[in-house]
């Protein structure tokens, strides 16, 4: 049976994929830990989706952060909108994104929506993102993840584009979650995790191959939560508005670990963790299967 918590009131676009992953960005995807697949997301969905960021980031309500520094222009971000605004509902349950995640984790049987995030920097927001892996803040366990940043302004070198580490997700390492902000009771929670210490990626960062995925609204990049990435400051005059969304396949299970974000309050308060059995299957109310 259908649960209620699927239900929309909205009007959303109708349209799916312009087209398909090709052969070679699930390659560069496979080979690299990322990848820009470029012209997929229609004009409809990106016009919807624009409008549903510029309206949160409006509402700026208690359970959003601002990771920006006092007083600067802001890095906002959201987790979870999905589940208190229709349009990103929409997005993730029926917009485009699931089929993307069954082209590139070839051997799902189901797709499952974990959960998204806005990640938006106003004009001369010159916080960086830091370094991190997205597999540390996550309660999952399991080859068939998948994050998927889908930009709906144009995202220039200077403009805060993602930078991934091409390669990183092959490492066989998982380093401690990074806090976004410097908040104690976070960065010490995350500091005893089961990962490793991170080195500094920025002091050497000439040392290493990254991808700096410029990209406008149509496009979307792929990561793979081993990678690691991060962006820079947005140094145009332009918001850089981007929502990250993460889908699992139906073999991945539940692996609730010390510093997971559900227990980070500051990013998860407003939303409760299912209680799932650890080892077990995700899909619940909170995370819904949504294909096929
Ligand atoms: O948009 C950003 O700067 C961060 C995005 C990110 O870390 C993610 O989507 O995993």
């Amino acid at each position: 049976m259908r649960s209620a918590i699927l239900d929309i009131d909205i009007t959303y676009p109708a349209s799916g994929l312009i087209r398909p992953v090709s052969d070679e960005e699930r390659a560069a995807y496979e080979r690299d830990g990322a990848a820009i697949v470029k012209g997929v997301i229609p004009q409809d969905w990106v016009d919807f989706m624009r409008a549903g960021v510029a309206r949160l980031i409006e509402q700026s309500d208690p359970s959003s952060q601002n990771y920006a520094d006092d007083g600067d222009p802001r890095f906002f971000s959201l987790t979870f909108p999905w589940m208190f605004d229709d349009a990103f509902k929409a997005w993730a349950i029926h917009g485009p994104l699931k089929h993307v995640t069954r082209q590139v984790l070839t051997d799902v049987t189901e797709v499952i929506f974990f959960y998204d995030q806005i990640f938006a920097k106003e004009p001369g927001a010159t916080k960086p993102t830091p370094w991190h892996q997205d597999l540390p803040f996550l309660p999952v366990k399991g080859d068939q993840q998948i994050r998927i940043w889908v930009p709906f302004d144009k995202v220039t070198a200077d403009g805060g584009a993602i930078h991934y580490l091409r390669g990183s997700h092959k490492w066989g390492v998982i380093y401690h979650p990074v806090g976004f902000k410097n908040i104690p009771a976070i960065t010490d929670t995350y500091l005893n995790s089961p990962y490793e210490d991170m080195p500094d990626f920025e002091a050497d960062y000439g040392k290493y191959d990254w991808l700096v995925a410029e990209a406008e609204p149509g496009d979307l990049l792929l990561h793979h939560p081993r990678t690691v990435h991060g962006s820079l400051g947005n140094l145009t005059n332009n918001f850089r508005r981007a929502v990250t969304s993460f889908y699992v396949g139906d073999q991945a299970v539940w692996n609730p670990h010390v510093a997971n974000m559900f227990n980070n309050k500051s990013l998860t308060g407003h939303v409760t963790a299912p209680d799932l059995e650890v080892g077990g299957p995700i899909e619940c109310d909170m995370f819904p299967k949504v294909w096929p």
